[in-house]
């Protein structure tokens, strides 16, 4: 293929790529780690307004990231509508509420499928809370990812607890107001290793069509099980209209939240290449493209940058794919000729592209240098001298 260039793309592609939008979640920006360690990066947000703040560098450097996900309680705030000028202010808008049920003393056993009647009620209550916030943030999405399970087989009711789970749904469900969406997210293990409650896309779809057309799933690309076609998936959910969003990050090994693109390129470009083949990727797709992920090591705002740039050019490499050769190839059986067509897009340097389509915006082609020449990692160094920083709670 020869080096693209933005005359080069058709009209629509080149509008695809001028509207990505990926959302940020804003507990990337405070302090993670493992269960061994959480170290501490100075300059760390201690509160959601600078968290808000660091979120905004991102989209500044690449106007491709313009709302930020808030996860409640990490996120709790006095005044929601404050919060929300402030982001305003900021050039960011609030994106989805992620609801926290797996970090109270009172979820040990679970939340929404606890044994404990009282524990489920609290659950709901959350979850009810976190819509209230959205009312006031104005976010579309509520976002329940559950750490239910259990550890040993007999430790409770396999059967019981998707009734408990669906009676809880159902209340949280119907708490929503008519243009806001319950997404439904699922993990095969960790934290409970026998059993999880919502292990897969198959269960969190179940619910999702019992709920009604307002619910929908969640995937999270670090939550299969290792050689998982994770674009097959992505293709069969789009195809019944019910995949809502996308948390990306990588794996190497578990859920490792690294960064999107960073363990396995290939693979994200065949999950863009099921989305762009959909007609998934226009803004008013339905799908959410997020970001869920956490910087243990590295900066964690140019770990953000890095992040927005891979998912866009896996994305523009979708965008190449030659939909007419390809469906030619597949039409005559021609096994070699169609998976080349993917491949002859794959292996096109899209660097180039990207950078003259930031130009074009008025941005700077390469984010991540002037950010880094911004002086920005010292100054909040300097300034955010004492205080908690922010943390996921581990
Ligand atoms: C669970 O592993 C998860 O992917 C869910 O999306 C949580 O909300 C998030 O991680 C918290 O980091
Ligand atoms: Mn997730």
């Amino acid at each position: 293929m020869t080096t693209p260039t933005l005359a080069s793309l058709t009209p629509e592609a080149r509008s695809l790529l001028e509207t990505q939008d990926i959302e940020l979640p804003s507990w990337a920006f405070g302090n993670s780690g493992t269960r061994f360690r959480v170290f501490a990066t100075p300059g760390t947000p201690r509160t959601p307004y600078e968290k808000l703040a660091d979120a905004a560098q991102v989209q500044a450097y690449t106007g491709a990231a313009s709302r930020v996900s808030l996860h409640i309680p990490w996120d709790e705030v006095d005044d929601y509508a404050d919060l929300k000028r402030h982001a305003a202010d900021l050039g960011v808008t609030l994106g989805a509420i992620n609801s926290n049920v797996f970090q109270d003393e009172d979820y040990k056993f679970g939340s929404l499928c606890s044994p404990d009647p009282a524990v489920r009620r609290k659950a709901v209550d959350a979850h009810k809370h976190c819509i209230e916030i959205m009312s006031a943030t104005g976010s579309r999405d509520l976002k329940i990812w559950l750490a239910d399970g259990t550890n040993y087989p007999g430790q409770d009711s396999i059967r019981g607890r998707q009734e408990r789970l669906a009676e809880g749904l159902h209340e949280i469900y119907a708490a929503l107001a008519p243009d806001q969406r319950l997404l439904l997210e699922y993990k095969f293990f960790e934290p409970a290793f026998y059993h999880t409650d919502v292990p897969d896309w198959g269960t969190s779809l179940l619910h999702c069509l019992d709920l009604g057309e307002q619910a929908m799933v969640v995937l999270d690309t670090g939550h299969h099980a290792p050689g998982t076609n994770i674009e097959f998936i992505v293709a069969q959910l789009l195809r019944v209209g019910r995949l809502g969003a996308f948390d990306f990050n990588s794996r190497f090994y578990a859920d490792d939240d690294l960064i999107v693109g960073a363990a396995d390129p290939f693979q994200l470009f065949r999950i863009m290449n099921e989305i762009v083949s959909a007609g998934a990727l226009a803004p008013d797709s339905g799908v959410a493209f997020v970001l869920d992920q956490c910087h243990n090591l590295e900066a964690k705002i140019p770990g953000e940058i890095r992040s927005i740039l891979n998912v866009q050019e896996a994305t523009a490499k979708a965008l190449l794919v030659d939909r007419g050769a390809l469906a030619a190839a597949q039409r005559n059986c021609d096994v070699l000729g169609a998976n080349a067509v993917l491949l002859d897009a794959y292996n096109t340097d899209v660097r180039p592209l990207l950078a003259e389509l930031r130009e074009s915006q008025g941005l700077d082609p390469d984010p991540m240098g002037a950010f880094l020449a911004s002086g920005y990692l010292d100054a909040i160094t300097a300034a955010r001298v004492g205080g908690q920083q922010a943390g996921w709670g581990a």
